[in-house]
């Protein structure tokens, strides 16, 4: 780690302030660099006060998401975020990711852009990021799955994601299958997992993530203003991006964990106490097919049970379920 972002993770651990002479013995260097590394935060826009008695103290924090900082704050043996990037602008952080996985790129990377102008849905429909105003980042992941069992990874990461949001009070975040984390029926987050895979063997996953923290109402664009939602509007206040992201990493790691060692069945039983899909009467689109029936279940790979009319299962791995009268 940096000594910058050691230091900030050590005035983060003490909140009363850390003496000058117990930083120069943590990060190993003099004084003067201590207090030049100081500067360096400060002239980031972080506010630290030093004091003689108390030493240095972190009074707060610029809204700004900085690699260093994002990866001292994550458990040391997390897999999500063992690589951490972060970039001011990028096509689409997938695509970055992408990039990284064909180059070898060890699985945990994760890709963050401050706004992307290609920033993408699925089916290649538009994603919204405008600069700051939330989450978007990818993670390059190579887990022993086949391509079938693939959508475990999106069901799992929505859970994840709706635990963390549910942490704000009020907010009961739900999970419509498989991508879409709704509040009061708004969309406040999408996932698109793109994969390379051979028919036994997938290559490796990109799990992108799009959150919408600070945005008002006036910040989005018109079309998706009836249709989506932010924390910020929710909560009435802007809300600490870069402790997001942290949040949300160390929840994801510990649900790609549980997939790795085989539980999905655990989780599946999470999602289906907040998912609005389940037990309603659904119609789905594939392709020219329209399903209509009644969404049963999750199976052990993550697709959709529908009950048809007719009284078929039918097993659903794609597509955009919309809710029947
Ligand atoms: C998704 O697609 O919900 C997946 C979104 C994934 C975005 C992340 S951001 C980081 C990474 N890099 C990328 O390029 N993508 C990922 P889908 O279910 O197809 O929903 C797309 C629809 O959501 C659009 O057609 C709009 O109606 C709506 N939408 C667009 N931007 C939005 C936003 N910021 N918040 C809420 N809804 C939005």
């Amino acid at each position: 780690m940096k000594p910058a972002a050691q230091i900030l993770a050590m005035l983060r651990n003490c909140p009363h302030g850390v003496g000058g002479a117990e930083l120069c013995e943590q990060v190993g260097v003099s004084r003067a660099a201590i207090w030049s590394h100081i500067e360096t935060l400060r002239n980031m826009d972080f506010d630290i006060i030093a004091s003689p008695h108390r030493g240095y103290k972190l009074l707060a924090c610029p809204d700004e998401l900085l690699a260093e900082d994002l990866h001292s704050r994550l458990a040391k043996d997390s897999i999500i975020g063992r690589s951490i990037r972060v970039m001011d602008t990028t096509t689409s952080t997938n695509d970055e990711v992408e990039r990284s996985a064909l180059k070898g790129e060890s699985e945990g990377l994760v890709i963050f852009a401050e706004t992307q102008s290609k920033g993408r849905g699925r089916m290649g429909r538009k994603w919204s990021s405008p600069a700051k105003k939330g989450l978007w980042f990818s993670i390059l992941l190579r887990p022993p799955l086949r391509a079938i069992e693939c959508t475990q990874i999106t069901i799992a990461s929505a859970i994840g994601l709706r635990k963390v949001l549910s942490r704000f009070k009020g907010i009961n975040p739900q999970i419509k299958w498989p991508n879409d984390i709704l509040v009061r029926g708004r969309k406040i987050a999408g996932i698109l997992t793109e994969m390379s895979a051979e028919p036994n063997h997938v290559k490796h996953l990109v799990v992108g993530i799009g959150i919408d923290v600070n945005q008002t109402y006036s910040e989005m664009p018109a079309h998706i203003r009836p249709l989506a939602t932010s924390l910020k509007i929710l909560l009435g206040k802007p809300i600490d991006r870069p402790q997001l992201a942290v949040d949300i990493l160390h929840e994801l790691n510990i649900v790609y964990k549980k997939i790795l060692s085989g539980d999905f069945e655990d989780l599946a039983e999470d999602w289906s106490n907040y998912c609005t899909t389940l037990g309603k009467r659904v119609s789905i689109e594939i392709g020219s097919r329209k399903i209509i029936g009644c969404a049963e279940a999750l199976d052990e790979t993550g697709a959709l049970l529908i009950r048809t009319e007719h009284g078929r299962i039918e097993r659903v791995v794609g597509g955009d379920v919309n809710l029947e009268k």
